[in-house]
């Protein structure tokens, strides 16, 4: 469908679903997993050895697996944004960039479904960071109420010592004395968020060799392939919580009548990928289990999806048919169709694309400024648009590429160009050609640009007409000449704004998320 009509069409009312949800008794509880950085990919149910998941893998049985689901934005921030509202994040003001202050006006659906007489909750990390308040400037319980008191002596060093189920259990014991009401709840971990204890994968059991393949972008040694299985214990982690979640929904006969999504925010806070606009940026693990409302299961599905979708499925499925004056019109298409078909493969052919970008991740670079990328993924090709060639993708190298976690992978990197290699750091953190194109089934990696080959002028030219149409009708700034919108907006951070300047001008200032050693004392170019 196109996109301005399904904008129409659920601007005021939601098509009824195919069930009749229509009673409260029939509405399903939610509850929504959200990992922090967990790639795509990654898990026992895509054919994963090394990351273990049988938490994720039984939804993934018991419901649908997706292969093509997508945030359209790989940061935290603007990718829960997306979520809460339906709106891709050049449709949400500041809440399109990261570190900012979420508008007022842009009310998500976990505030709709509360006015609609739903219980709502939430453990870990919410939307963030940045600060979201209301029109009268109170902070809003945008992901419900916060259950954060239990606490449980965590695994490895860097992972949280918050105990979610513990945490998630205490919330539903108050809902159940809720009589009769149906209740949302968010479980977002901030694993695999870094940091991660160095070497904690092997510590615990695995072996360099369990990796089964190191992306082309980066180097392929063993600093790198520790991280990695560090990583891999951290989403190991919000697996075992995802389990006993289940476990306490199964005991309190809850699990069937509660619609399960377990998602990922966007890609690993690994170099090109987190914060980026790669295939492995914006590409996330995606399953859902609701017995009630999905027809048959362990259903394998290839549609392109995108988070801007999850806000309309949840409002379908919970039968609230006013999303205004709360919520803003939503651009993503609920997934009821997705759900009712009894099919695997492609389901429904009209969801043939999804649309990516960004605006502004992070500080560091002069004047406050973003690095904006539109993008579409469609039929197996990424097209990439970078709309300001001169500024540095990752950050700016004085800084520290503050739009890149500090990690060993990181380090080995930037080390490496200060050694005079310079191919791992060129794709990296080296400025960009403005025009991108890759093959993503021989080149899932996104290491070969086939922007300039002759053979892709064609394609590249419809890809680009498709991509810059739908930003014109969603509205999108940076379609009208004023994308520097976004550079303008106030950060929330007030101790790190305008970063650039006062570091260069000698201000000790400090940024936990990078390395020290990742700040170039040299001028790059
Ligand atoms: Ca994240």
């Amino acid at each position: 469908m196109h996109s301005l009509a399904k904008y129409n069409l659920i601007s005021g009312f939601l098509l009824s679903g195919w069930l009749s949800l229509g009673q409260a008794t029939d509405r399903p509880n939610i509850l929504f997993a959200i990992a922090d950085d967990w790639s795509f990919g990654h898990a026992g149910a895509y054919g994963c050895d090394w990351v273990r998941t049988p938490s994720f893998d039984r939804l993934a049985r018991e419901g649908i697996l997706f292969q093509r689901a997508y945030t359209p934005n790989a940061k935290c921030a603007p990718s829960r944004a997306i979520i809460l509202t339906g709106r891709y994040s050049w449709q949400l003001e500041n809440a399109g960039n990261h570190m900012t202050y979420f508008p007022a006006k842009f009310g998500g659906w976990i505030e709709l479904l509360e006015a609609n007489g739903y219980v709502t909750g939430y453990t870990g990390k919410g939307w963030g960071p940045g600060f979201a308040k209301d029109v009268n400037g109170k902070t809003r319980r945008i992901t419900g109420t916060a259950w954060q008191k239990k606490k449980a002596k965590p695994p490895a060093r860097a992972i949280s010592n918050n105990n979610y189920s513990a945490n998630f259990a205490d919330f539903l014991d108050a809902a159940g004395q809720a009589v009769a009401k149906p209740w949302v709840f968010w479980f977002g971990t901030t694993e695999p968020h870094r940091g991660y204890e160095y070497g904690v994968g092997q510590r615990m059991g695995k072996k360099l060799s369990d990796i089964d393949r190191v992306p082309k972008y980066w180097p392929d040694n063993e600093r790198i392939r520790n991280d990695l299985l560090d990583y891999s214990i951290e989403v190991e982690h919000y697996d075992y919580h995802l389990g006993k979640i289940l476990e306490i929904l199964e005991k309190s006969g809850q699990l069937d009548k509660t619609l399960i999504v377990a998602t990922s925010d966007h890609g690993m806070p690994f170099p090109r990928v987190k914060g980026q606009a790669y295939e492995p940026s914006n590409h996330v693990p995606l399953a859902i289990r609701w017995p009630k409302g999905i027809n048959g299961h362990g259903r394998v599905v290839t549609d392109y999806v995108n988070f801007a979708d999850l806000a309309p499925t949840f409002i379908e499925a919970s039968g609230v048919d006013k999303i205004v004056p709360i919520m803003q019109p939503i651009s993503g298409r609920s997934l009821f169709d997705i759900f009712r078909s009894p099919k695997s493969g492609l389901v429904n052919t009209s969801r043939d694309h999804v649309l990516i970008g960004k605006e502004r991740h992070d500080i560091g670079r002069p004047n406050n400024r973003g690095y904006p990328i539109r993008g579409i993924v469609k039929n197996d090709h990424l097209y990439l648009h970078n709309f300001k060639t001169d500024r540095w993708p990752s950050g700016h190298p004085n800084t520290g590429y503050l739009n890149c976690d500090g990690s060993p992978t990181k380090t080995s990197i930037l080390n490496q160009r200060r050694e005079g290699t310079y191919h791992f750091w060129t794709l990296n953190f080296g400025k960009r050609s403005q025009e991108e194109l890759f093959d993503l089934k021989r080149d899932v990696d996104c290491v070969n640009n086939l922007a300039m080959s002759k053979s892709h002028a064609n394609l590249k030219k419809i890809l680009k007409n498709q991509l810059f149409a739908e930003l014109r009708e969603q509205g999108d700034p940076r379609m009208f000449g004023k994308g520097d919108v976004f550079d303008n907006y106030p950060y929330s951070g007030s101790a790190t704004d305008d970063f650039y300047k006062r570091y260069t001008s000698g201000e000790k200032l400090r940024a936990g998320w990078v390395n020290p050693s990742d700040f170039e004392k040299e001028t790059l170019d």
